[in-house]
């Protein structure tokens, strides 16, 4: 059996990188479903030129974002890692970051955040940055600090990402695309590779794309957002991501406390105590607030 891996997906096309490293266009039967980067997938064909999906394998994991319409939309599949990225400039939101953790946990995909734009800290970081970065401290995830101009602090992130396949997510101008192209020696090789075997006419550079690691694993790039919703998750889902908010919801009287003017409201009660801050509970009443029903 013909298998390999989408490294990147135009809807009914794909392009297919097998376990030798080739690049492949296969177009998606009806019947398979649209796939998505880094989906498993067997495929045959006929002739090099008419190659087809027949199967995709099942996804270990998807990562969803829910579009402004609401309707969710798989972006990748089987990740091990996902990587928020963020930087001084632009300024960061902590409302997205947030947003990313709770997105890795529910996926069961650990966290990692990486502060590009090393080169432009002075001493402590900025104001805005740290409270960015309350959520990501309150778990323990690791946080990197690099500069892709000087590469500081690559050496360590390259260590981290290991043999694991990691999304790049955050802002747009944070430098997830710079990211890659210091850490995939032969980036614009596979750049051009990928367009060829795309056709003419391809935005390639827009799409998600995987590429692999030298080291054995993956690095997906994506494009970046303003704003990630989450509608598609639970209040549980949603609440397990703020792990240091989540032992006083449980103490709450109602079952899926909005932490609002509920009685018997143990996470106001430690925001009165000042065990949490009110900015991590906004942040937390904005995703209920704006859950699918
Ligand atoms: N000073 C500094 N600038 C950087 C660094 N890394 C990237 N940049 C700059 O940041 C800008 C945005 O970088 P990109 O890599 O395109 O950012 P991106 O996250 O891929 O953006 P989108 O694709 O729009 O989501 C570019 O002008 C880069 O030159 C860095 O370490 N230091
Ligand atoms: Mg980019
Ligand atoms: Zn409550």
């Amino acid at each position: 059996m013909n298998h390999g891996q989408v490294i990147i997906s135009f809807g009914a096309e794909s392009i297919v990188e097998t376990p030798a490293g080739e690049l492949l266009r296969c177009l998606t039967r009806r019947r398979t479903g649209r796939t998505i980067c880094g989906d498993m997938v067997e495929w045959s064909g006929p002739l090099p030129d008419q190659l087809a999906i027949d199967r995709i394998q099942p996804r270990r994991n998807t990562l969803v974002r829910t579009n402004y319409r609401g309707q969710e939309r798989p972006l990748a599949a089987n990740l091990d890692q996902l990587v928020v990225v963020c930087a001084p400039e632009p300024t960061p939101d902590p409302r997205l970051l947030d947003r990313y953790l709770v997105l890795a946990r529910s996926l069961d995909v650990p966290p990692l955040v990486v502060i590009n734009k090393g080169d432009l800290l002075t001493g402590t970081l900025p104001t805005r940055m740290e409270t960015a970065l309350l959520g990501a401290r309150a778990q323990d995830c690791p946080i990197h600090i690099v500069s892709t101009v000087n590469g500081a602090g690559l050496d360590a992130l390259t260590q981290s990402l290991g043999h694991r396949t990691s999304l790049l997510a955050g802002q747009s101008g944070v430098g997830k695309s710079s990211l890659i192209n210091r850490l995939i020696p032969d980036r614009q090789a596979r750049t051009q590779a990928i367009s060829e075997a795309s056709g003419q006419g391809r935005h390639t550079t827009t799409e998600t794309t995987l590429y692999r690691l030298p080291a054995g694993g993956g690095l997906v790039d994506s494009p970046g957002v303003r704003m990630l919703r989450l509608a598609h998750l639970s209040h549980a889902d949603i609440e397990a991501g703020f792990p240091d908010i989540a032992p006083h919801a449980d103490r709450c009287e109602f079952r899926d406390c909005g932490h609002g003017v509920e009685p018997g409201c143990a996470v106001r009660a430690a925001i009165a105590k000042g065990t949490i801050t009110a900015e991590r509970l906004a942040s937390l009443r904005e995703l209920l607030a704006e859950r699918n029903a």
